[in-house]
C-alpha cells in the first residue's frame, strides 16, 4: 500500500484508486511498501521493513538468529561486508505528473547507497545523518515506477578508504576485532551512527538500509520548505519572535503568508511576498501578548505554542506547515568567579541547577523503536526529575519524535554532533558532506524549545589533548609528526571552522561548545574543576573510593558513572542457565567494559559482602551502582552554585547488557533510576560526613525562600531511637543551605557505628520535602538483622497498593513478581522500623492476585 496524504485533510488514499486531487495543495506519497532486500545478485529476495535495515529484515524472515541472544552478535559479522539490494515499485497516477516539480525525499539512507529511478542512477549517498532531495520528475512515467537501492558495504568502503589514508588514526571503541577486521577500525571513515561499530557498552552490528521513510512530494507553484522561529525579546506582557520561512518558488511570483496561532486560533500574520523563482527566505517578526514561557522539568509548565505557516494562491491553501514551539531563553552562562569561571543554564533569567543523564540510542538497531519506547524512556527521565539529557556524540541525531517528546516534558537536551572518541580525518569532499550533514541537522531541529545548546563532539578534546605533550589518552604519541597534523587540522575544520560558521547562518543564538568535556572555548586539550564542563571518571576508570565523589567537583559535571548488571528477567532474555555465571561467555560478551566486571567486584569488596550466588550478584551490583550515584547527585546538588550540572553516565541502553544504564534495554528500572529520582528530587535533604563533622545540606529548587523543620533521628538497627534532634530551618531559594553541622562524636555517642543509621527528615507541618537515611559505615560492616516485613496487599482499580512495615531494619527492599510485568512506584529501598510504606503496583497486564506472584527480598537475603 502506498500512502498517500494531501496537506491539510490528512487525507489517505490508494493513489491507484479513484482519488480526486485537490490541484492546488502538495501532494506527498510515503513510499514504504512492498520492499524487498537481496544479497546483490543473489536474486533471492525477502520481505523488508522500510524504515528498517537488513538486520531486522533478515530477522524477520528468520535467516539470522536474535542479535542479543547468548554469543549470536559474532556469528552475524558478515552482514555488514554484503552489498544489499533494496526495491520496490510504485504507481502514480497522471496528476502527480501534471505537477510541475516532483521531488524524492529520502529522509535517511543508511549510508553508501545507489539510487536507481527506473533504472537510472538518480543520487549516490555517503552519509546516514543527511536528508536527500533528488528532482525526479523526469524519470517517472505514469503507472508502476521502480526504485532499486544499493547499499554498500560500509566496512568495506571504510577499508578502502583506510588504505588510501595510509595510516590508522584513533577510534577507541571500535570493536574491529569482533568485526572480523582485525586491528583496523573503520567506523571514523562513514558519516554513519559511531556506536554500531561497537563500544563499551553496545555490540557491534554495523546496519546497512533505508532508516528513515521516503517521500515523493509534488506540487505546482511553491512550497514551504523549512520554518524556523527564534524569541528576539520576551516580557511578561510581549514576547517578539522572528521568522524566516524558506519558500520554493517554481517562479517570480507574489504569494500570501499566513501565520497562525493554532491554540487559540489567532491570525498573527498575514502578508504577501515577492519570490524569485528558486529558493526565497520571507523574514518578519510577530508578537506574542502575554506570553506563556517554557519551563523545565520541575520549575513549570513547558507551555507549547503552535504556529501554522501557510502558503497562499488565490485564497487557496497550497502547501503549510505546523511548528511546535515554546518561548523561553537559555543563556550558557560562563562568568568569571573567585573559583574560576561559572558554567551553567540560565533559563528566562533563572540560573537552574541541570539534573540529568546522558543518553545513548535506544537500540543498536534504531529503526524498531517504537513511539512507545520513547514515550517510556522519556517519561521515566521526567519522573525521575531529570530536565537535561545529553544526546551523546556517539549516536544518533535523534527522530523527531524524541526532540517532541522533550519539549512536552520540559527536558533540555545537550546534543552533540555525532563525533565521538576518534580523530576523524577529512578532505575537502568529506567536509563539505560533513558540513551538508550539519545544516540538515541543525534546520531541523533548531526550533525545539528543548535544545539548550550545540556540543561539537564527545571527548575527542580530552582523548587527543592538543598542546599537551604527555596529555590525553595516548592517541598524539602514536602519530608522526605529517599524521599529526592531518588529524589535528581536520580536528579544527570540523570542530572550530566549518560547524560554527553553519551554526552562525542557521541557528547564531544557540551556545556552541566544541568538545564535552572542555575547560573552555579553546582550551585545547584542557578539562578543568573550576571552569568548563568535566567528565568524572576517577571512581570507576580510576578505581577511586565512591568518597571522592565529593572531592571531583566541577562546575558542570557532565559525566561520571558506575556500572551494574541488568535484573534476572533481563539476564534471562540473553541466556540459559547454563551461563548463569558472570564470567561465563554469554555474560562476559554482554559485557563491553574490558574492566568492567573485575571493577564491579573490586567496589563490592570493598563495600558489601560477597554475595552468595549470581541473582543477589545481580542484584548487590544495582544496590551499589545506586549509592554511587546517590553520593555523587548529592555532593554536586550541595555544592551550588558552584557546581550547576550533574549528568551521570547513562540513562539506557541499546542491547541487553552490564553497563552503567539506570534503565535497562527493557525500559526495566534499575535501582539506580529510583535512586536518581529522590537525590534529584526539587528538595534534598543530605546529610554527609566532612573530616570528624556530620553535615548537613537542604537544597532546594524552588524559586521562593521558606522555613522548614528539620527532624533527625539517630536510631539502632533494630529500630530503638537514640537521640532525636528537631529545629526550624531557614531553606534558600534555589541554592543549596547548609542546615547543619556537629561533632559526629557528640551525636553518636558511645553507639556502635555498625548498628545505626541517621534518619534526617525536612518537613512542612506534616508534609515531608525530602528524607534520607545516613549509614556510619559501609553497607558490608553492618550489623545487618534478619527483618520480619509485614506485607498487606490491597487492590486498587487496575493496581495493587502494597503497604510495608517491618520491625527492623530492611535493607534494600527489592520488590519483584515470579511473572508478569508492572511497575513499582518504589524499589530497592531501605525500610526503617516501624515506618508504614505505601508502594503502588501498576501490572502492564492485569493480574488478580499480587500475593501469589510477589516476591520481596532484601541485602540481607544476599549473604
Ligand atoms: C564516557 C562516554 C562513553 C563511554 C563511557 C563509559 O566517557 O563518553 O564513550 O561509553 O564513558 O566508559
Amino acid at each position: 500500500m502506498i500512502k498517500k496524504f494531501t496537506i491539510g485533510l490528512f487525507f489517505i488514499s490508494f493513489i491507484m484508486g479513484c482519488e480526486s486531487i485537490n490541484k492546488e495543495k502538495m501532494i506527498i506519497i510515503e513510499i514504504n511498501n512492498g520492499w524487498r532486500v537481496s544479497a546483490l545478485g543473489k536474486n533471492e529476495w525477502l520481505k523488508a521493513k522500510v524504515p528498517g535495515c537488513i538486520h531486522t529484515d533478515l530477522l524477520s524472515n528468520k535467516k539470522i538468529e536474535d542479535p542479543f541472544f547468548r554469543t549470536n552478535e559474532k556469528k552475524l559479522q558478515w552482514i555488514d561486508k554484503v552489498t544489499w539490494e533494496y526495491k520496490t515499485s510504485f504507481s502514480i497516477s497522471n496528476d502527480v505528473l501534471t505537477r510541475q516539480n516532483v521531488r524524492l525525499n529520502f529522509k535517511g539512507l543508511d549510508t553508501y547507497a545507489d539510487v536507481y529511478l527506473n533504472n537510472k542512477l538518480v543520487l549516490k549517498a555517503d552519509n546516514m545523518f543527511r536528508e536527500w532531495k533528488v528532482d525526479c520528475k523526469k524519470y517517472l512515467i505514469v503507472g508502476k515506477n521502480t526504485i532499486i537501492i544499493i547499499f554498500h558495504s560500509p566496512t568495506q568502503i571504510g577499508l578502502e578508504k583506510l588504505v588510501k589514508l595510509g595510516f590508522q588514526p584513533p577510534a577507541a571503541n571500535d570493536l574491529s576485532e569482533i568485526g572480523g577486521m582485525g586491528k583496523n577500525k573503520v567506523s571514523i571513515f562513514s558519516r554513519k551512527a559511531p556506536y554500531q561499530f561497537g563500544w563499551d557498552w553496545g555490540p557491534r552490528l554495523v546496519t546497512s538500509g533505508i532508516w528513515r521513510p521516503i517521500y515523493l512530494e509534488a506540487w505546482d507553484s511553491a512550497k514551504i520548505e523549512n520554518v524556523f522561529f527564534q524569541v528576539k525579546s520576551v516580557n511578561k506582557s510581549l514576547s517578539v519572535i522572528s521568522a524566516s520561512i524558506e519558500i520554493l518558488s517554481s517562479s517570480d511570483q507574489k504569494l500570501e503568508l499566513t501565520l497562525t496561532d493554532v491554540n487559540n486560533e489567532k491570525k498573527l500574520i498575514k502578508q504577501e511576498f515577492s519570490l524569485k523563482k528558486g529558493e526565497n527566505i520571507s523574514s518578519f517578526n510577530f508578537n506574542i501578548d502575554n506570553p506563556k514561557l517554557w519551563w523545565t522539568n520541575g520549575l513549570g509548565e513547558p507551555y507549547l505554542y503552535k504556529f501554522t505557516s501557510a502558503l497562499f494562491q488565490n485564497n487557496k491553501v497550497i502547501d503549510r506547515q505546523t511548528t511546535n514551539f515554546g518561548i523561553r531563553t537559555v543563556k550558557l552562562i560562563q562568568k568569571p568567579d573567585s573559583a574560576g569561571k561559572s558554567f551553567y543554564v540560565e533559563l528566562n533569567g533563572v540560573p537552574v541547577f541541570m539534573k540529568g543523564a546522558n543518553y545513548i540510542p535506544n537500540d543498536i538497531f534504531p529503526t524498531r523503536v517504537t513511539a512507545r519506547k520513547y514515550w517510556r524512556i522519556i517519561s521515566s527521565a521526567a519522573k525521575a526529575n531529570i530536565n537535561m539529557l545529553r544526546v551523546w556524540g556517539g549516536g544518533i541525531y535523534e527522530n523527531d519524535i524524541f526532540y517532541d517528546l522533550c519539549d512536552q516534558k520540559g527536558i533540555l537536551a545537550w546534543q552533540e554532533f555525532m563525533f565521538a572518541c576518534s580523530m576523524y580525518p577529512v578532505d575537502s569532499n568529506s567536509i563539505q558532506n560533513i558540513r551538508q550533514e550539519f545544516i540538515d541537522n541543525v534546520k531541523r531541529l533548531r526550533n525545539h524549545p528543548c535544545i539548550a545548546l550545540w556540543c561539537g563532539n564527545n571527548e575527542i578534546d580530552a582523548g587527543w589533548a592538543e598542546g599537551n605533550e604527555h596529555g590525553g589518552w595516548g592517541w598524539k604519541q602514536r602519530c608522526n609528526a605529517a599524521q599529526h597534523q592531518i588529524l589535528w587540522d581536520s580536528y579544527k575544520k570540523i570542530f572550530y571552522k566549518t560547524l560554527p560558521e553553519v551554526l552562525g547562518n542557521l541557528d547564531s543564538a544557540r551556545f556552541y561548545w566544541p568538545s564535552s568535556p572542555i575547560a573552555g572555548f579553546s582550551d585545547y586539550g584542557k578539562s578543568s574543576l573550576t571552569s568548563g564542563d568535566f567528565h568524572y571518571w576517577g571512581v570507576w576508570h580510576g578505581k577511586e573510593p565512591f568518597e571522592k565523589f565529593a572531592e571531583r567537583i566541577g562546575r558542570f559535571v557532565s559525566e561520571y558513572g558506575f556500572q551494574s548488571f541488568p535484573e534476572f528477567k533481563t539476564v534471562k532474555s540473553y541466556t540459559i542457565p547454563e551461563d548463569y555465571s558472570i564470567e561465563s561467555e554469554v555474560m562476559a560478551s554482554h559485557q563491553r567494559s574490558g574492566t568492567g566486571n573485575m571493577l564491579i567486584k573490586k567496589y563490592m569488596g570493598n563495600y558489601y559482602k560477597s554475595p552468595k550466588d549470581f541473582e543477589s550478584f545481580l542484584y548487590v551490583s544495582q544496590v551499589q551502582q545506586a549509592e554511587a550515584i546517590k553520593s555523587a547527585i548529592e555532593a554536586h546538588r550541595s555544592r551550588m552554585p558552584y557546581c550547576m550540572g550533574s549528568l551521570y553516565w547513562q540513562l539506557n541502553d541499546c542491547w541487553p547488557v552490564a553497563s552503567w544504564s539506570s534503565i535497562d534495554y527493557f525500559g526495566r528500572w534499575k535501582a539506580l533510576h529510583y535512586f536518581a529520582k529522590k537525590a534529584f528530587n526539587k528538595f534534598l535533604i543530605s546529610p554527609r560526613i566532612e573530616k570528624d563533622k556530620i553535615v548537613i545540606y537542604a537544597v532546594s529548587d524552588s524559586l521562593d525562600p521558606f522555613n522548614a523543620q528539620l527532624k533527625l533521628k539517630l536510631t539502632d538497627l533494630k529500630g530503638k531511637v537514640l537521640n532525636s534532634i528537631q529545629s526550624t530551618v531557614a531553606i534558600k531559594s534555589n541554592s543549596s543551605t547548609k542546615i547543619y553541622e556537629t561533632e559526629t562524636k557528640s551525636l553518636l555517642q558511645d553507639a556502635d557505628p555498625c548498628n545505626i543509621f541517621l534518619f534526617a527528615e525536612l518537613k512542612i507541618n506534616d508534609r515531608t520535602l525530602s528524607d534520607n537515611i545516613f549509614y556510619f559505615v559501609h553497607p558490608k560492616d553492618l550489623v545487618l538483622p534478619k527483618p520480619m516485613i509485614k506485607t498487606k496487599v490491597e487492590k486498587a482499580g487496575n493496581c495493587f497498593h502494597l503497604i510495608l512495615e517491618s520491625n527492623e531494619l530492611a535493607k534494600n527492599v527489592y520488590l519483584s513478581t515470579i511473572k508478569g510485568e508492572g511497575f513499582f512506584s518504589d524499589n530497592y529501598f531501605d525500610l526503617i522500623p516501624g515506618k508504614k510504606v505505601i508502594i503502588t503496583f501498576s501490572p502492564i497486564r492485569p493480574i488478580d492476585n499480587l500475593n501469589k506472584i510477589l516476591v520481596i527480598k532484601t541485602l540481607t537475603d544476599t549473604f
